[in-house]
């Protein structure tokens, strides 16, 4: 008998690895009296951070990616183990992306991050202002991240937010807590003020009182229930949220498309992680002409992957807890309940693992094409033309990622407009998350505002303009008004603001009558 993932005992979190059941390690849970006092600590680094240059924040976190490269092998152990993901995607799909993620910041932050001029709109200049915009930290960052990618989910939005001047608090899922403490580890190696990275552990309860203790933002990604609940809580303080939610993206396969490449980028796409993949492809639509070879690809590449518990050999671990294991098989069962025909896969076990599972025929209501499945399943369906494609990806309440299959990237560029997503891969799936510089959310219950990239960054400033007069002029708006204070502005607002050229000699032959100029100085 399995023990549960993990296990709070004497103010304790155990997490086990969830394919065998051995216990990975524990953490000491954060008392949740204690974290408005961490938000003090914070703000207190926080203020003396955010007075020095990006370029120098940003060159003092940059000696983590050495940190991180050095004790790669025990951070992607702690990861497989405690995710029960095979060990190279604990390197090619977090610490890896989290490496890339430290180098972008190095090299584009400071360009990024610094200040504008004003636009140099003319009415703006006319009126006197001149100034510049800056980018201002928000202060202290609340980072809670979820189970599936512990490690770099983490990394990526808390070390953005540090280089842009913010203290952070961060919580790793209650599932996975030592992947996420390797990164208070490695931090702790660095030179930052005392307190300007701290990590609570704990379950929601946490969560919940990290939002409430007066961060001044908060970056959440989990669930889109969770992200509900965490943006109803910051309505309260009206605190900025970032939500990176669920997905339930669509891979679409076009009639020209090359059927090997495809086959073998969705059946990774979709299965990576044991599916438990907020952009993993969840429905797969495929036109009717090429169903049948495509489908049979699909399935000889499924049928070949090595699944097991051996994390150094396998393709596959298992489900990450029991909660998703549930889910994963009720969804299952339910589309095959109603007809769905198993092509590979289908049935569960042992223990949590979940056999990479293609399923066709599978009605479009069921919960396995409407919810998050979060597991090893792909549902494939054939549809008469790219137009219907589009039609069954858009309907969803969700806006991740999707994929177009062809050769013809003109064509795919042109229908990736119609497909309501934050981010479209053509010819490939989830990779595009990886890149540091493409910017990462979703639309629709996905959430809202971008990781990565320059509006990643752009996440964790608020812009500040500063601007001061050109001429110490008294303005007209200024007060002293008397019945002429009426007609200079209409005259003033012919002369700037209408095409018509009547208005405009009218508006000046009206002031040079009736308003004395001097009254400007
Ligand atoms: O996530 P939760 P769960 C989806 C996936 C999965 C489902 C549930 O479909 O089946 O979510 O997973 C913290 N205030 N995704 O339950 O609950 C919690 O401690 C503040 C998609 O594990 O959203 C953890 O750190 N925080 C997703 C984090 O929220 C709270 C990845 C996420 O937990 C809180 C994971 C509260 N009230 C699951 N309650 C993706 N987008 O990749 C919990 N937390």
């Amino acid at each position: 008998m399995m023990p549960s993932k993990i296990i709070f005992a004497n103010g304790e979190l155990i997490s086990h690895n969830p394919t065998n059941g051995q216990e990975v390690g524990r953490v000491k849970v954060t008392d949740v009296e204690d974290v408005p006092l961490m938000v003090e600590r914070a703000r207190a680094a926080q203020g003396e951070w955010a007075t020095r240059a990006v370029s120098e924040r940003a060159r003092r976190l940059r000696p983590l990616a050495d940190h991180l490269y050095d004790l790669m092998e025990p951070v992607a152990d702690t990861i497989s183990r405690e995710c029960g993901k095979p060990k190279v995607e604990a390197l090619s799909s977090e610490i890896f992306p989290t490496m890339m993620h430290i180098n972008y910041l190095a090299d584009k932050a400071a360009r990024t991050l610094r200040d504008e001029p004003l636009p140099d709109y003319w009415m703006t200049w006319l009126m006197g202002k001149r100034g510049r915009i800056v980018h201002r930290p928000y202060g202290v960052v609340g980072v809670i991240a979820p189970w599936n990618y512990p490690f770099w989910l983490m990394a990526g939005p808390a070390l953005s937010a540090l280089v842009a001047g913010n203290a952070v608090i961060a919580k790793p899922s209650e599932f996975t807590p030592l992947s996420g403490d390797w990164l208070r580890q490695l931090v702790a190696k660095l030179t930052l003020p005392e307190g300007l990275f701290q990590m609570a552990h704990g379950d929601g309860r946490v969560g919940a009182a990290i939002v409430k203790a007066g961060v001044d933002k908060m970056v959440f990604t989990g669930s889109t229930a969770t992200g509900r609940r965490v943006m109803a809580d910051a309505a309260q303080s009206l605190t900025p949220v970032t939500l990176e939610l669920g997905g339930k993206d669509a891979a679409i396969v076009l009639e020209d498309a090359d059927l090997r490449h495809a086959a073998t980028g969705i059946v990774w796409g979709g299965l990576t992680c044991a599916g438990q993949v907020c952009a993993s492809v969840e429905r797969v639509y495929v036109a009717e002409s090429v169903m049948e070879p495509f489908s049979r690809l699909v399935v000889e590449q499924v049928k070949a992957l090595r699944v097991g518990e051996d994390l150094e050999r396998s393709e596959i671990g298992s489900m990450n807890n029991e909660r998703q294991m549930a889910i994963v098989q009720r969804q299952v069962a339910e589309a095959i309940a109603h007809g769905a025909k198993v092509l590979a896969g289908g049935a569960a076990g042992p223990g949590w693992f979940f056999p990479p599972t293609v399923l066709s025929d599978v009605p479009p209501d069921v919960e396995l094409m409407r919810a998050e499945t979060f597991g090893p399943v792909l549902p494939i369906q054939p549809v008469k033309d790219a137009a219907e494609a589009i039609r069954l990806a858009n309907d969803s309440v969700w806006g991740l990622t999707a994929s177009l299959w062809t050769k013809d990237v003109g064509r795919a560029r042109q229908l990736a407009m119609q497909l309501n997503t934050g981010v479209v891969s053509i010819n490939d799936h989830v990779s595009a998350a990886g890149c540091p510089d493409i910017p990462w959310g979703g639309t629709k219950e996905t959430g809202f505002g971008r990781l990565q990239g320059r509006e990643g960054l752009m996440t964790f400033v608020t812009p500040q303009a500063i601007t001061h007069e050109a001429l110490p002029l008294k303005r007209p708006w200024w007060y002293g008004y008397d019945r002429d204070s009426y007609r200079l502005f209409a005259g003033l607002m012919a002369l700037l603001t209408t095409k018509s050229l009547g208005h405009k000699l009218r508006a000046v032959a009206g002031v040079l009558r009736h308003f004395d100029l001097r009254r400007l100085l």
